[in-house]
């Protein structure tokens, strides 16, 4: 029996947890290495595991697989969920690259600065509401099918689903304009890997709260200003 891919990260969401996801709605059951502490990470780095010292790494078919979008494209092709020909994977491309935006606004969203957190999440917020969750709304309206691709279960279903819950954890009402989300929400976690992963003790990670969010600034020597270096979007903004 193959062995199961293990998970090299910090013990959260971050980049991760996309790749858990796609694991889990595939039905691939895995195993976490998760560090607590800078130490352990340093650690990890000496092994020499790691291509650009970073993380995630995931080794898998004797692989230290590492960069998260390579790590998804493999999992997402290796586990039938990137489409049936270059067209669905260009498709699905589009949808997975601009839900990474808005996910990743979100991710580095408890790193504002106090004086700017309201004026991020009202970002975050109109920029879900009026420039991605009507691209999907759209998609699942004009062709009429249960899937964003090729009307088979894909890569861009799960990450819109984790994005979706993401974004309720920002504003729960988020999905009130868009009655066919609120019905794709409901049927993908239903699919029953995915629906699992949803149960409590599941290995899917919680929110940051202020003291997990205060290790990993620890782990990753994270700077002061460091949402803005990262938020080209919200720079340009300003
Ligand atoms: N392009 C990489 C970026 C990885 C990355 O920035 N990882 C962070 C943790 S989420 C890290 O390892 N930071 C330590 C460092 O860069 O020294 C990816 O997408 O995987």
């Amino acid at each position: 029996m193959a062995e199961k891919p293990k998970l090299h990260y910090f013990n959260g969401r971050g980049r991760m947890e996309t790749i858990r996801w796609l694991l889990a709605a595939a039905g691939v059951e895995f195993e976490e290495e998760l560090f607590e502490t800078r130490e352990e990470f340093e650690k990890l780095i000496q092994g020499g595991t790691l291509m650009y010292e970073q993380v995630p790494m995931v080794e898998i078919d004797g692989m230290n697989l590492v960069e998260t979008r390579a790590i998804l494209r493999y999992i997402a092709a290796k586990y039938d969920l990137y489409g049936r020909n270059l067209k669905e994977q260009a498709w699905i491309d589009m949808y997975v690259e601009g839900l990474k935006d808005l996910s990743d606004m979100i991710m580095y969203f408890p790193l504002s600065l106090p004086e700017e957190k309201e004026m991020n999440l009202a970002y975050i917020l109109e920029r879900a509401t009026t420039r991605f969750f009507p691209v999907y709304e759209k998609a699942l309206r004009d062709h009429g099918q249960n899937f964003l691709v090729g009307n088979q279960l894909s890569w861009a279903d799960i990450q819109l689903l984790e994005v979706i819950l993401m974004a309720e954890e920002c504003k729960p009402s988020v999905l009130s304009g868009f009655p066919l989300l609120q019905e794709f929400k409901a049927r993908i976690s239903h699919i029953p890997t995915i629906n699992k992963f949803l149960q409590p003790g599941s290995q899917r990670k919680p929110p940051l709260d202020e003291e997990s969010m205060e290790t990993v600034k620890n782990i990753f020597k994270f700077e002061h200003g460091m949402f803005l270096k990262n938020m080209g979007t919200i720079v340009a903004e300003y």
